[in-house]
């Protein structure tokens, strides 16, 4: 047989699945492979019908949902009136991206495989179920996975030529570095002129109105309590819905970063893709663009490196003593060695290159967006109504700090990119978009609603109780816990108000303020006759929304026992009335980690 182009197909959400499709594509540039990858929806599905060697490779997001680069394909695959067999030329592979501490582990991946397994591709090897809870993160099973891919593909193309050992590949796109120094336009901040709703593809810059501390100086954590002006930019929004951000690296970051590679941050370029296919062109990057403008706003160094990193970064090292140790982090027996240095402690991709300064140094300009991921998008639950807040968009931001064993503390990049914006030193705008959330609220008035959110969990049950109440609908019960009444209880006086109008019922769990930890799950058990009235006889729908790993599985264990004790139901039917609670969105959730 001679050889075949390989299509790599993509469905992404955090560009986990986009890193993996193009590091396929690069592994079958080096065997010589013709290769095409792009975003599932980007491709023309009608011609899966005449593809010979598809690869796909698909997040699921945190419902069971695919990503939004996926969806139109999804609904095209799953259309009754494909024929069966439509698909008997394809040879395929499908490679799931996922995390197992959600119920629909790799649900997306494992629903495509039967359903091309229906339409008559032949799939190669099992598909492959990553999970990002592996201490390695998905690495662990997408490089065994792809090491059978290979050999499936030899198997079938035995004429293909293989390539062993590091071979620089061209990179996706050239650098043309101007003579002229400017600044760059940053497009990101253009106001629109024409009217659309903004999205991925186009935000909308939002003035940062206020950026307040709402925990107390001594508390552990710094949470923030944000708000944007949204006037002129179409945004709408309802309680449930999460607006979409892309945090910027910290100048002091990107100075580092350019000092290192010895680049000038004033230096303009223009790119050129070296080969259409192999990428997908960086649509968000204006042209020109300086360094500094790709360095802050595009390409992401803060995160934790893949092993693909080492292997492209390998390519590069003439110093010995740094090939060598970039070289085993690359291999499979170098896993458990990348693990303590890297993923263990969390070291960031520009603490890495420090690490290695003299390949660092080598570095071709050239390679940047082949070596570096894009920055994804950060999602954040709403907080606020536009009932209550016209205008206005308001969210809820806990700031990512903690210790690892690097002498550094770990930061998140999006949380501390926002904390660090002050509308005071000038006006500050952040380019959003508006995405439809997971979580839904009765429309009938007098459907009672009943909330746990600890934590920053409580962000859109503010929007929901802000909503609720100025559309009279006055059924609301919140559980909110946090550490302490006088450190973290954030929102109290607006709560207070609500009480007094008679439009919520609060319960708090202060899990320190005692010697037992108590906690929101506590306080559902105490109430559990109140629930079992308000759930079995008046319909009211109940939500869980935090980032405790455990906490909704602990909340869902009180109701279960709430059943039991108030409605005589036994385990099982408890259970089972859980599960159809869910089924019908009577019981939803959103959690993150
Ligand atoms: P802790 O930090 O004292 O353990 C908001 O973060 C609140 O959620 C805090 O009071 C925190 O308590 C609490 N929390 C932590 N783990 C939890 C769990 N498994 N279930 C419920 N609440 C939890």
């Amino acid at each position: 047989m001679s050889k075949p182009t390989l299509c790599v197909l993509y469905g992404s959400q955090t560009g986990t699945a986009q890193d993996t499709a193009q590091r396929i594509a690069r592994q079958a540039q080096r065997r010589k492979l013709q290769v095409q990858v792009l975003p599932l929806d980007s491709y023309n599905v009608a011609n899966l019908i005449s593809e010979s060697l598809v690869v796909f490779v698909c997040a699921t997001t945190g419902q069971g949902d695919p990503p939004d680069n996926m969806k139109n394909f999804w609904r095209f695959v799953f259309r009754k009136s494909l024929p069966v067999g439509s698909l008997s030329r394809l040879d395929c592979a499908i490679l799931g991206l996922g995390d197992s501490s959600y119920p629909k582990f790799n649900f997306v991946a494992k629903k495509l495989h039967k359903r091309l397994l229906q339409l008559g591709a032949s799939v190669l090897l099992p598909v492959g179920l990553a999970d990002d809870q592996h201490d390695l993160g998905s690495d662990a099973v997408i490089d065994p996975w792809l090491t059978s891919f290979w050999e499936k593909v030899f198997a079938l193309y035995p004429s293909l030529h293989v390539m062993c050992g590091c071979i620089l590949l061209p990179p996706t796109y050239t650098f043309h570095f101007l003579d002229d120094v400017k600044e760059t336009t940053d497009d990101r901040l253009r106001i629109p002129t024409e009217q659309t709703v903004p999205s991925q593809s186009r935000p909308f810059p939002c003035r940062l109105v206020s950026n307040r501390r709402v925990t107390d100086v001594s508390h552990f954590q710094d949470v923030r309590h944000i708000e944007f002006d949204i006037t002129g930019s179409s945004i709408e929004f309802a309680a449930g819905d999460v607006v979409m951000m892309r945090p910027c690296n910290a100048s002091e970051d990107v100075e580092q970063f350019c000092q290192l590679l010895r680049l000038d941050p004033d230096a303009r370029f223009t790119l050129r893709p070296t080969d259409h296919n192999a990428g997908v062109f960086p649509a968000r990057l204006p042209q020109p663009c300086t360094v500094r403008h790709l360095m802050e706003s595009y390409l992401d160094i803060s995160a934790v490196p893949r092993r693909s990193f080492f292997e492209l970064l390998s390519t590069f090292a003439t110093n010995e003593l740094e090939r060598d140790k970039l070289v085993e982090f690359s291999s499979a027996a170098g896993q458990d060695e990348l693990l303590s240095y890297c993923n263990r402690p969390r070291r960031t991709t520009l603490e890495v290159l420090a690490d290695f300064p003299h390949t660092t140094a080598e570095l071709k300009a050239d390679y940047l967006l082949d070596l570096f991921p894009e920055i994804q998008p950060r999602s954040f639950s709403i907080a606020s109504s536009l009932q209550a807040h016209p205008r206005r968009l308001q969210i809820l931001v806990a700031v990512v700090h903690y210790k690892t064993k690097m002498y550094k503390p770990r930061k998140g990049l999006c949380s501390s990119w926002l904390a660090s914006l002050d509308p005071a030193q000038g006006e500050v705008h952040v380019p959003l978009w508006v995405k439809k959330g997971t979580l839904k609220f009765p429309k009938e008035k007098d459907t009672p609603v009943i909330m746990v959110g600890p934590g920053t969990g409580v962000a859109p049950f503010r929007s929901a109780l802000q909503e609720r109440i100025a559309e009279g609908k006055y059924a609301n019960i919140l559980f909110f816990g946090c550490r302490s009444e006088s450190k973290d209880f954030y929102f109290r006086s607006e709560w207070d108000e609500m009480m007094k109008a008679g439009h919520l019922t609060l319960f708090t769990a202060f899990s320190r303020d005692q010697e037992d930890k108590v906690y929101v799950q506590h306080r559902v058990r105490e109430n559990a006759g109140l629930l079992w009235d308000l759930i079995a006889n008046k319909s009211a729908c109940f939500y869980i929304a935090g980032n405790a790993k455990e906490m909704p599985d602990a909340v869902c264990d009180a109701l279960k026992e709430a059943f039991q004790k108030e409605g005589g139901v036994s385990a099982e039917d408890a259970e089972q009335m859980l599960a159809t609670m869910e089924r019908s969105g009577q019981l939803q959730s959103e959690t993150w980690s």
